[in-house]
């Protein structure tokens, strides 16, 4: 192992001890030096091989060459370090939506030998004070227009002594004190293996985990995902929804792009709605989002003109087989679908487009391997559902965090994902593993009942879970969104029902279906089915006791 360039030793104090590590296998392979600044290696290597002066970050108000970026982050990394005394090591908070801005500061921080610390726009001032006080950040920068939550956030830690804030006018904001600062900085010489991100996972409950990456990991998801299936060219142009503090923004709208040297448009607001418009007037050819989002795309587009795109990958959740038919039958393009996690950092399995099996998440991302397991822990044979157990280059390491054990075991990390493997090798998603419902001794997935509904024309999303039932244990319960115009009545529910019988084993068919007008999901695009499993719960409670006088 090489010597750390941390002189702040809380990162390598808190990863978990050696042997709860997964094993990397495949790393050698990859070739990478002992010593790296992965910002040096996505940025500087741009302007040194003649891309000075090609587009690397374009938003609706801004174009910024790689020059101009490299110059950018430069400035940055000396504020960090001469005014606020950044140490390699040290934590920074960083708070923005998708700007180019938000871009320079984090590679400014990678480049200064710092610690990323990416959050959600949208978490509030309660949960970024468990952040703060769990990474024992000192240091935040954020763009104004989160001020608010931010001093709020101040407000509940004492932690938090300095807070640097970028988009205003104001003398001692971000943007003037780079004006005065030079535009040169020799990066901070650091291990391939020092920290350089936290990234907190989108845990639906309890303390959120930080999952901890190196410098190689942030190349290695590059040269493993995207140089093997992505396969992206100098002439893209990216876009798509994800906040890059969530890791598959993060690779998809950021890294992958500059390790070949293309270019990624940044939106701050990146919904269907901004991506129908946004798509037609700035010509991507790459596009990552949610499946939730290729089918509001499909619905609402109208007539606007998708003919740039070239790829589009999906992630987050399982891509039910009629979304892929659908956007095929609409675009001519065939989604990559691919399924990744924060502690891998990103995509493991996937399908290049020529490869894919509609329905199916695809084979282990070269570099990866991949098995099913069952309750022993040994592969189960093909054909039969069980834990999915993946291991390569990258890996979970949680911060000081005894959950490890329950991801890592024997060296691979366990996704919490139901899975079955073919004959042919390739991975079929089943469900979270705590999602599996039980009706009858019979374990259904929801997904798949949700991929067969979604098939029907009245339906335009749904979540499909487990309500308790005094005989059954559980019943399978579907929760609709139709399509415009649709009226969900009794003749619809029996009409799905039967649809649903006709298609799969009749056991799997909603015995109980609601039209509602909106699903709950995360700021990521996953249907939270743990809060449909609660109203599920108190909505059978009223109807199998009345509540308790309280
Ligand atoms: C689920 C999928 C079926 C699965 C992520 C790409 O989603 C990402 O990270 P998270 O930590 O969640 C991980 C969990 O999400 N999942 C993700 N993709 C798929 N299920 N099919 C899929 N294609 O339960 C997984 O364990 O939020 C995705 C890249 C980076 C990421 N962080």
């Amino acid at each position: 192992m090489a010597r750390s360039a941390h002189l702040d030793t809380f990162a390598a104090d808190n990863l978990p001890p050696r042997d709860l590590w997964p094993e990397f296998v495949n790393l050698d392979r990859l070739g990478y030096p002992e010593r790296m600044n992965c910002a040096v290696e996505l940025v500087d290597r741009n302007v040194e091989e003649g891309r000075g002066d090609k587009l690397a970050l374009v938003s609706p108000s801004e174009r910024w060459t790689y020059g101009e970026l490299a110059g950018k982050i430069n400035r940055i990394a000396n504020v960090l370090v001469d005014r606020f005394g950044l140490k390699p090591g040290n934590r920074v908070l960083l708070r923005f939506p998708n700007t180019p801005m938000m871009t320079a500061v984090y590679f400014a921080i990678l480049k200064a030998g710092g610690i990323v610390v990416a959050t959600m726009p949208l978490l509030r001032a309660k949960e970024l004070a468990v952040i703060t006080d769990k990474a024992e950040l000192s240091f935040a920068i954020c763009d104004h227009r989160l001020k608010e939550e931010m001093e709020l956030t101040r407000s509940r830690t004492s932690r938090l002594e300095t807070v640097l804030y970028s988009g205003s006018r104001s003398p001692d904001a971000l943007e003037a004190l780079m004006e005065a600062a030079s535009p040169e900085f020799a990066a901070c010489d650091t291990a391939a293996d020092d920290v350089c991100l936290l990234g907190f996972t989108s845990g639906t409950t309890g303390e959120p985990k930080a999952t901890m990456h190196f410098h190689r990991d942030m190349l290695a998801i590059c040269d493993c995902y995207s140089r093997e299936i992505l396969r992206p060219v100098e002439s893209d142009v990216f876009i798509g929804s994800p906040p890059l503090a969530f890791t598959f923004g993060l690779g998809g709208l950021v890294l992958f792009p500059f390790r070949v040297g293309a270019t990624a448009i940044l939106l701050e607001r990146a919904g269907p709605d901004d991506l129908i418009k946004a798509i037609p007037e700035m010509r991507p050819s790459v596009v990552f989002t949610a499946p939730t989002a290729y089918r509001a795309i499909l619905a609402k587009r109208g007539d606007a003109d998708l003919s740039s795109l070239r790829k589009c990958v999906s992630a987050g959740e399982a891509l039910p087989k009629a979304t892929w038919d659908d956007w095929l039958a609409a675009t001519g393009i065939r989604i990559l679908d691919g399924i990744g996690a924060t502690e891998m950092l990103h995509i493991f399995i996937a399908a290049r487009e020529e490869d894919v099996r509609p329905g199916a998440t695809g084979k282990p991302v070269p570099g990866y391997e991949a098995k099913v397991i069952g309750p022993d822990g040994k592969e189960v044979p093909d054909g039969t559902p069980g834990r999915l157990a993946v291991r390569g280059p990258t890996g979970c390491r949680y911060l000081a965090d005894s959950r490890q054990t329950k991801y890592v075991i024997d060296g691979w990390n366990v996704t919490g994902d139901t899975y079955i493997r073919d004959a042919e090798g390739y991975f079929w998603y089943q469900a979270r593993s705590d999602d599996m419902i039980v009706s009858s001794g019979y374990n259904i997935a929801g997904p798949e009942v949700e991929g067969t509904l979604l098939a029907h024309p009245a339906v335009a999303e749904c979540g499909v879970v487990g309500a308790p039932d005094p005989d059954r244990g559980r019943i399978v319960k579907a929760y609709v969104v139709l399509k415009p115009g649709v009226t969900g009545d009794a003749t619809l529910v029996k009409t799905l029902q039967d649809y649903v019988k006709a298609e799969l084993a009749p056991y799997k068919y909603p015995r109980a279906i609601e039209f509602v007008d909106i699903l709950p999901r995360t700021e990521t695009g996953k249907l939270q089915r743990f809060a449909l499993r609660e109203i599920a719960a108190s909505e059978s409670d009223t109807r199998a006791a009345p509540p308790a006088a309280s």
